[in-house]
């Protein structure tokens, strides 16, 4: 595969109205949009960061997979997400044939309509990985 930069890093918070005013006071980055993934039980905001994207990641209900992340003691970065060239079908199915572990078996829609999909973190150097493209 052909990736092509680092598209965003999702940072697990407890809440985004908490966690933003360092995000834009401090660190002076620019909320652009604030979106809730239903299917992934998150509300999430947007900063730009050069051609980076920080994507900041609040549970809307307590079994959502980034509640469950925080309620082990996790906080920070979640997952590093790569946009791929070539597309993320094409991506899934090269890592399929290497023997990576993936998450989903084809791509689907995530945050601001892109296509996304996940590879396992015990296959990815325990990095959660999502793969999308635009
Ligand atoms: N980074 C690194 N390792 C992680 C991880 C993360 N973000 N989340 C879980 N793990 C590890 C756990 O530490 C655990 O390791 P051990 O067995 O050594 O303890 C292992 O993965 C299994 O974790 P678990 O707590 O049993 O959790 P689940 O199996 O229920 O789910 C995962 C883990 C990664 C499959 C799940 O979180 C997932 O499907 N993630 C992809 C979707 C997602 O993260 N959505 C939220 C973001 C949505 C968006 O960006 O729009």
């Amino acid at each position: 595969m052909k990736i092509s930069h680092i598209e965003h890093l999702g940072i697990a918070v407890p809440s985004i109205e908490e966690a933003l005013p360092y995000f834009k006071e401090i660190l002076g980055l620019d909320c652009y949009a604030v979106e809730e993934v239903a299917d992934q039980k998150v509300k999430t905001a947007f900063l730009k960061c050069g051609e980076v994207k920080i994507e900041l990641l609040e549970p809307t209900s307590p079994d959502s997979t980034i509640q469950k992340w925080l309620d082990k003691g996790n906080h920070g970065v979640h997952h590093v997400a790569f946009c791929v060239e070539d597309g993320v079908a094409n991506a899934l199915a090269e890592c399929d044939g290497k023997g990576v572990r993936l998450i989903d078996k084809a791509p689907r829609k995530g945050a601001e309509n892109l296509n996304i999909a996940f590879l396992h973190p015990k296959s990815t150097c325990g990095i959660l990985t999502e793969l999308c493209e635009h």
